[in-house]
């Protein structure tokens, strides 16, 4: 089975655990996870892809479990030294040891590497058992507009002032004009089942859909389409995705979500969604606008658990 997953960065992350593993025990493990990059930013001179470290750290087994980014057990060392200089954002912590993979990202990339080449090299230290690819090589870093017309960059929005800030709309400028990074679509195209991983649909599935051509290559694929609801019963799980989706005027219920995405027969891009059982009695709606709708545990308690909600999506 040839299996694509569009994920952002600890939905993502613990969804793709669980396509690795029951990937796995089929005694077939071929996947790409298409790894969304409208987090990433500059600060203090380094590129941090947020999404693409934490899918990276957790697949190699170094993620911190515990704070949901950045590496287990990491320092800050550094860290003290740039807010004694006044350099970086006082309320954004740089570990020593993420310090170390922004350093190398930062300097293949300014020794000309694309985004693709950092991430292969960055992939090759721990065996991951899939091939990660960014969305895009082009920076399209994400920025929230307010209600005021302020502009601040996502990672602003969240870490300073934790989603308080009544966002009127999430922008991407560098997308206008950019392609979706080498083997994308050729991954798409090829693939057997695409996989939307339970994460953000606003700030982390949104903009790998919003890379030009992503879409179109989802409309062409005959691979079957399946979406994880990041929403069980009413509420997210984690983070801030109930903020954006009521920016972007979207419920936050599973099947309004799905509605969102839509259905690949109406120009969207699901052919089935997957429901937690708390959310049963939705199952009609999603059916309704073109969808399949499937019921089955959702919460991504442990590996196991991925895998069963993995298992789902594949057979769905
Ligand atoms: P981020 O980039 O770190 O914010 O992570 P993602 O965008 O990949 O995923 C964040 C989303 O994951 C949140 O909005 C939650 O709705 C969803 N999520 C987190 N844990 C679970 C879980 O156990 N089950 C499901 N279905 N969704 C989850
Ligand atoms: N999130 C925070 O809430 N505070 C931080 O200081 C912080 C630092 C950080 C450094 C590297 C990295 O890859 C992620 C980091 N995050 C931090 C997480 C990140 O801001 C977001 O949670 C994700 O981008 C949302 O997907
Ligand atoms: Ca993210």
């Amino acid at each position: 089975t040839r299996v694509v997953v569009l994920a952002g960065g600890v939905g993502g992350s613990k969804f793709t655990l669980g396509v690795r593993e029951a990937l796995a025990r089929r005694g077939d493990p071929a996947a790409t996870v298409v790894v969304n990059t409208g987090d990433d930013l500059w600060l203090s001179g380094v590129r941090l892809q947020p999404d693409i470290d934490s899918v990276l750290y957790a697949l190699g087994g170094q993620n911190d479990t515990v704070r949901g980014w950045g590496r287990a057990g990491d320092t800050e060392r550094v860290n003290a030294e740039l807010q004694a200089w006044g350099a970086g954002w006082p309320w954004f912590t740089l570990g020593d040891l993420d310090l170390g993979t922004h350093l190398a990202r930062t300097g293949w990339l300014r020794d000309g590497l694309s985004v693709t080449e950092v991430v292969a090299r960055l992939s090759a230290r721990w065996p991951l058992g899939v091939t990660l690819l960014p969305m895009t090589d082009s920076e399209a870093d994400t920025w929230v507009r307010l209600e005021s017309g302020e502009v601040l960059h996502f990672q602003e929005w969240w870490t300073r002032h934790r989603a308080t800030l009544a966002p009127r709309a999430f922008e991407n400028p560098g997308l206008v004009g950019a392609v979706p990074a080498p083997g994308v679509v050729e991954a798409i195209a090829a693939a057997d089942v695409v996989l939307l991983a339970p994460s953000n649909p606003v700030v982390s599935i949104g903009p790998i859909l919003a890379v030009p051509g992503v879409r179109d290559a989802l409309a062409a694929t005959s691979a079957r389409v399946v979406g994880v609801s990041p929403i069980i019963g009413g509420a997210v799980v984690r983070g801030m995705a109930d903020v954006c989706l009521t920016a972007i005027g979207v419920d936050t219920a599973a099947d309004a979500v799905a509605a969102h995405y839509g259905s690949r027969t109406a120009g969207g891009v699901l052919d089935a969604w997957l429901l937690a059982e708390e959310d049963a009695a939705l199952a009609p709606a999603v059916a309704a606008v073109g969808i399949t709708p499937v019921v089955a545990p959702l919460w991504m308690t442990d590996v196991a658990a991925s895998a069963a909600i993995a298992d789902a999506a594949l057979a769905a």
